[in-house]
């Protein structure tokens, strides 16, 4: 919903470029060549077809898995994305965060440490688990916590790809950097749906 360049300076519009039509088109045209054949599960909406993957045939499941996660997990990127942004919480958002994780310093630096510590690829986000409960996880590879029953109210993109032009190896300094393009009222938006 906005320019390449957008994010720029903190991440970009190379990067933003390779990352939506690149990659995240990959994930979009291997997902439905997986699904062909099977108009059941292209028929259910993407969230429920990642909660319940054992639904999902064993032959196609690992396709499903990766790509449709894939497509899940950067349509929700790029709507918590956005210019102008940073800042921090506010309301009803702000007050959950501040319950269940202290201070926003604090929540800041026990995501950045999950995402930081990700192996290999993956993503760190901001849950509401199966208890109604607000919590900072990691999965890995495109794997999205929607399937182990949790729901996603934000999460940011540890890949490679999504920070190696501009930081290289510097994950660190890119988790950091990353808040001052997080649209809060964005994921308030997610956050007042999940509850
Ligand atoms: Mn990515």
């Amino acid at each position: 919903p906005y320019g390449y360049d957008a994010l720029e300076p903190w991440i970009n519009t190379r990067t933003m470029q390779l990352h939506h039509d690149m990659h995240h088109a990959a994930y979009v045209k291997n997902l439905n060549a997986a699904l062909e054949g099977h108009p059941d599960l292209a028929a259910k909406g993407i969230d429920a077809l990642l909660a319940d993957l054992s639904a999902v045939p064993e032959a196609i499941r690992g396709a499903v898995r990766n790509n449709g996660g894939g497509h899940a997990n950067h349509t929700m990127f790029w709507q918590i994305m956005g210019p102008n942004a940073g800042g921090q919480p506010e309301g009803e958002l702000a007050a959950a965060m501040t319950s269940a994780f202290g201070d926003f310093e604090s929540f800041k630096t026990r995501f950045n440490d999950a995402g930081g510590k990700r192996f290999g690829s993956g993503w760190v986000w901001v849950v509401l688990d199966k208890d109604g409960r607000l919590d900072i996880v990691s999965t890995p590879n495109q794997d999205t916590p929607t399937s182990d029953g949790s729901k996603v109210i934000f999460g940011n993109d540890v890949w490679e790809h999504a920070y190696y032009l501009t930081y290289e190896n510097r994950r660190p300094e890119y988790l950091k950097a990353w808040w001052n393009v997080v649209n809060w009222k964005a994921v308030a938006d997610r956050f007042a749906k999940a509850k």
